[in-house]
């Protein structure tokens, strides 16, 4: 791996590159916010494979001097991170913490100094738990709570943040949360994943009025949108059915359409959709000043069978009355067990931009888990690089035919608790030492460096 082959690539000056994180997987000081659900679901004993909790996580609230010089020295133009609600506002509703405003304030700070853009998620699924106690996303209530801390978030740090997004990946808070029951608050219940995911997008469209008039500029919203491939004819309902919960549900509602009609009828043995108000589409419909995804692989669907390898995430249970099937993921596969396939990337942004013509595209996460080995100083995750280089080239053929993506951020910054894999996958560019927390940079922080070094400005 030398500089010139990472130059190889020649980046666009006006493509935006980051790296990306959350407030959950990264920050540990537990103690020092209010509880939330992924505290909740981590005591529950098997939740999380090897019984991991948010404590220490990568310990980044003490260690932040460490981590934004480690994000100067990569040399990214943005930082994208989350901001952990129950930090901030302990109880979900009311008083605020200075203790936790203060530490965003440094880190956005922290990151203008370095010439780092802040880029600031709202809500990257660490709910407080009162608000779970309430009833969580299912409950209208929520999306009203959730507008509310917007609301403020943008009072504090509207003035330096470059780019919000409400809400990262709500397929996953809503369907692996409430359906699945594989993510927190752990609920297996198909109805509650879809009143969950419409309240979702309800808060998203509540938030971005507010969010701008409290001073924030560069308002929209992060999917994981995942190209659906029907492995032969037989499968091709099946294939629409999934399509349509982990992607055009989503991309309708923020279009102003409502509920996709096969999935209002295909759903019906769920729930009855009484939560669904008619005034509740335009306020789904605030125009956004950008669209992100988060790219990761995507999901091959044919009939049922027993040999498919296992995906993490890919699991009939999360999607209501899906018909029988089976995912089918062909290797080459990461430690997530997830196929490797670059040319979905601009299969993704193609439906984002066909559904939400003329929003701007950003990639806010991209990825791969592999299961790095340490050899003294250094990690030689050369199929990481690969998987990068392969994932950057088809980014910029799509930009080429002339899809409008402006940024790329990878995922992520450094190996963190991955959910409920816990430890167990590890997607950094820079190692996180079991123990010790030491920050190791892997050669495909190195790359990644000499990359954005490279370009022209
Ligand atoms: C998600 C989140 C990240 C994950 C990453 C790898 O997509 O699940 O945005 O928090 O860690 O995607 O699974």
């Amino acid at each position: 791996m030398t500089d010139s082959r990472a130059a190889e690539l020649r980046l666009p000056p006006d493509l935006e590159m980051g790296v990306a994180t959350s407030s959950w997987q990264i920050e540990g000081a537990v103690n020092e916010r209010g509880p939330s659900i992924w505290e909740d679901f981590a005591a529950v004993p098997g939740a999380i494979v090897d019984g991991a909790t948010g404590e220490p996580a990568c310990d980044h609230v003490h260690r932040l001097a460490g981590d934004l010089d480690l994000l100067g020295w990569l040399g990214v133009d943005a930082y994208r991170f989350s901001i952990s609600w129950p930090r901030v506002q302990p109880g979900g509703t009311g008083a605020l913490s200075a203790a936790g405003l203060d530490f965003y304030d440094r880190l956005v700070d922290g990151l203008l100094e370095r010439g780092i853009r802040p880029v600031a998620t709202l809500y990257h699924w660490d709910l407080p738990s009162p608000l779970q106690t309430a009833g969580g996303w299912p409950v209208r209530d929520t999306a009203e709570r959730f507008a509310d801390y917007a609301e403020a978030m943008a009072q504090r740090y509207g003035d330096r943040v470059d780019r919000w997004a409400t809400h990262n990946e709500p397929w996953c808070a809503a369907f692996l949360g409430y359906a699945a029951g594989a993510h927190a608050p752990g609920v297996r219940d198909g109805g509650a994943a879809l009143a969950a995911a419409y309240h979702l997008i309800l808060g998203h469209g509540l938030a971005v009025p507010r969010l701008r008039a409290a001073g924030a500029r560069n308002v929209g919203i992060v999917l994981n949108l995942i190209p659906v491939i029907a492995e032969d004819e037989s499968s091709a309902a099946a294939a629409r059915h999934i399509d349509g919960l982990q992607n055009r549900l989503f991309l309708d509602l923020l279009a102003g359409r409502g509920v996709p009609e096969d999935i209002r009828t295909g759903c019906a043995a769920s729930t009855d959709w009484s939560f669904v108000r008619d005034a509740d589409a335009a306020v789904m419909a605030a125009p956004m000043d950008w669209l992100g995804e988060n790219y990761y692989t995507v999901m091959r669907v044919g009939p049922p069978s027993a040999a498919d390898p296992h995906a993490v995430g890919q699991d009939t249970g999360a999607f209501p009355d899906s018909p029988p099937l089976g995912f089918a993921p062909r290797p080459p596969v990461t430690a997530m067990g997830w196929e490797v396939v670059p040319q979905g990337l601009p299969m993704a942004l193609h439906q984002a931009a066909e559904a939400l013509p003329g929003v701007p595209l950003w990639i806010c996460e991209n990825g791969a888990a592999y299961d790095d080995v340490r050899e003294g100083d250094a990690v030689h995750d050369a199929d990481r690089v690969a998987y990068y280089r392969a994932h950057l080239e088809a980014l910029l053929d799509a930009r080429a035919a002339g899809l409008d993506v402006r940024g790329y951020y990878a995922w992520s910054l450094m190996d963190n608790l991955e959910w409920a894999e816990g430890w167990t996958k590890r997607f950094g560019l820079v190692r996180v030492e079991p123990g010790t927390l030491e920050r190791v940079p892997k050669d495909s922080a190195h790359w990644y460096r000499a990359l954005l070094a490279a370009r022209e400005r």
